[in-house]
């Protein structure tokens, strides 16, 4: 028995060589250890053997059994393998460099609003600052007058690094650092991505852009805002749209007001996009907290400044008719491919 072993894993080995398909590897599967198999029927035919021999006999036939069975797999992963290189191997070669027949690329609509906003406000002699994502709790919280505890914390949930950092929930993050390098008088935009912890619907998203500004200088008031919170507005959407300014708190300003816009996707009559009041919170603004100018190593007794936390994404909704803000971030070269930039 022993060497009609040896006999059936050489003719095993010779057979295996010539299987070059998946087929060919499984013919040999079944006629070696299928039902009826060479290895099964010599597993079989121990039962003839003395217990003496079935002992040494029964390790040789288990052993072959073990090497028909790896060798198999092998041999079907080198023929997957060889499969998948010719067909690498055969696809259709092109020349990235070479122009679409087709499709134009575009930018995303709220890279080409950025864009127009920054030369609106480079054009009032502001300058653009970046800012990084990822900030300290003083950058985002404590610099712009929000201690640690304080109840305007609750409606900013972020997302938090184990070294204690966060992903930025306004640009409003930027204030202190941008007062730092320019000092008084001074006049910068930052826009940037926020993050917030929230319950996403047509208006909501937990990733969304802003576009912060601040105007500091002797003597600036309200009218200052207004007057260029007015000519961003009707840059922007090129035609006349209904503002309403209103109080509103936010710790780093006062006083402090909630800008909105006329719904444009509903004309003001009520949809899923305003949340049925017909308008939509755009832009929140006020006079920069004597505190802030402070911590930013500017002398409140001398200047003052406002600031507003403009919400670009929700702009681009209003000026583009989106109605909802997820469409946005999907990805969707349907939705997005429409804002081929002139
Ligand atoms: C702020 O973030 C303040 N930092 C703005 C500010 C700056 C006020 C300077 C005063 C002075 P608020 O949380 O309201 O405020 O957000 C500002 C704007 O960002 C909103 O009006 C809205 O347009 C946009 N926004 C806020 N949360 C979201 C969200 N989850 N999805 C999309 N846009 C949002």
């Amino acid at each position: 028995m022993k060497e009609k072993i040896e006999a059936l894993r050489q003719s095993f080995e010779q057979e295996l060589q010539k299987a070059a398909s998946s087929d060919a590897v499984e013919k040999l599967r079944v006629a070696y250890l299928g039902k009826k198999g060479s290895v099964t029927e010599l597993l079989k035919g121990l039962k003839d053997v003395s217990a003496q021999e079935k002992k040494e006999l029964g390790q040789h036939v288990n052993q072959l059994k073990k090497q028909v069975e790896e060798n198999l797999a092998r041999q079907v992963e080198a023929i997957q393998a060889a499969e998948e290189q010719r067909e690498i191997d055969s696809a259709e070669q092109y020349d990235v460099t070479l122009p679409t027949a087709g499709a134009k690329g575009s930018y995303h609509p709220i890279t080409i609003v950025q864009r127009q906003l920054e030369e609106i406000f480079v054009s009032m002699g502001f300058t653009v600052e970046d800012y990084p994502e990822i900030v300290t709790d003083y950058e985002c919280f404590e610099a712009v007058n929000v201690p640690k505890d304080h109840p305007a914390r609750d409606m900013q949930d972020t997302y938090y690094l184990e070294n204690g950092q966060l992903l930025k929930t306004q640009t409003s993050a930027a204030q202190n650092a941008i007062l730092r390098k320019y000092g008084a008088p001074c006049r910068a935009i930052f826009p940037g991505r926020c993050f917030r912890n929230e319950a996403t619907d047509a208006s909501h998203e937990n990733t969304f852009f802003q576009m912060e500004g601040v105007m500091v200088d002797k003597d600036i008031s309200i009218s200052n805002l207004i007057y260029f919170m007015k000519t961003m507005l009707s840059e922007v959407f090129e035609r006349d749209v209904k503002v309403r300014l209103r109080p509103g708190f936010f710790p780093f300003v006062e006083p402090g007001f909630e800008l909105d816009i006329n719904c444009l996707i509903c004309g003001g009559e009520g949809c899923s996009t305003c949340h049925h009041s017909g308008w939509v919170e755009l832009c929140p603004c006020g006079m920069i907290h004597p505190n802030v100018l402070k911590m930013g190593g500017v002398d409140p007794e001398e200047y003052t400044g406002f600031a507003f936390g403009l919400g670009l994404t929700r702009l681009v909704m209003m000026k583009y008719g989106v109605k909802d803000i997820r469409d946005l971030n999907s990805g969707n070269l349907k939705a997005l491919g429409q804002f081929v930039h002139e």
